[in-house]
């Protein structure tokens, strides 16, 4: 067996779901995440991107980005099997929408098969004017209240600049094995250091 198939074979997979509304920053997080260049082009996911992050010590998370655009809500739950943490991503600065940001979260959390999974936040878009801090969002979103069955953070972050995603991506790597322990055979991953 060659190195790289044993290797294969040693690394556990954590499924990450990532949603949020269109425009949120899903795509710009994950790029942000997996390519650490400062030019992220990104474009309206159509259906879903998928990407291995971080595969330090023999564990990988695989995220699926599954389009935030209305039609593709509708999609949502044939992504949500065998989810092992869900990413949610807001917009802080887009108070027109957060209402609605709120209710696709709250129909995610709903759903069956994402039922007791970690969660984190993230407050994205941090750098704009106005935008509402991790608090604020905890308190518009009612966390506490809708998160009381399961593990979750709220995580304050730019994904343009990639602050505050390696701190997110670390709290829901420690949910998840907390969860899931028998996925996990201790060694410890190590994420990048935030920019
Ligand atoms: P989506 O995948 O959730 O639909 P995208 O969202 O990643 O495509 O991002 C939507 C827009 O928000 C993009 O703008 C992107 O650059 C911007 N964006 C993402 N994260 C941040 C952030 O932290 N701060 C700021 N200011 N903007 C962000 P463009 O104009 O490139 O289409
Ligand atoms: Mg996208």
């Amino acid at each position: 067996m060659g190195l790289m198939a044993s290797t294969e074979l040693k690394t556990k997979h954590f499924r990450i779901l990532l949603l949020g509304l269109d425009e949120a920053g899903k795509s710009t997080l994950l790029y942000r995440v997996k390519f650490s260049d400062t030019d992220v082009l990104t474009a309206p996911t159509i259906g879903f991107n998928v990407e291995m992050l971080q595969r330090d010590k023999g564990v990988a998370l695989i995220v699926w980005d599954v389009g935030g655009q209305h039609k593709m809500r509708q999609l949502w739950p044939f992504y949500f099997q065998d989810t092992d943490g869900l990413l949610f991503v807001v917009d802080s600065a887009d108070k027109g929408r957060m209402e609605a940001s709120k209710r696709e979260f709250e129909r995610a959390l709903k759903h069956e098969c994402l039922k007791g999974i970690p969660v984190v936040v993230m407050a994205n878009k941090q750098d704009l004017q106005g935008a509402l801090s991790a608090d604020e969002i905890t308190k518009r979103f009612h966390l506490k209240r809708w998160c009381s069955n399961r593990d979750w953070h709220v995580q304050p972050c730019c994904a343009r600049t990639g602050q505050g995603l390696s701190a997110a991506l670390n709290v829901l790597f420690s949910l998840v094995k907390n969860k899931i322990p028998s996925k996990y055979e201790g060694s410890h991953a190590s994420i990048r250091e935030d920019r």
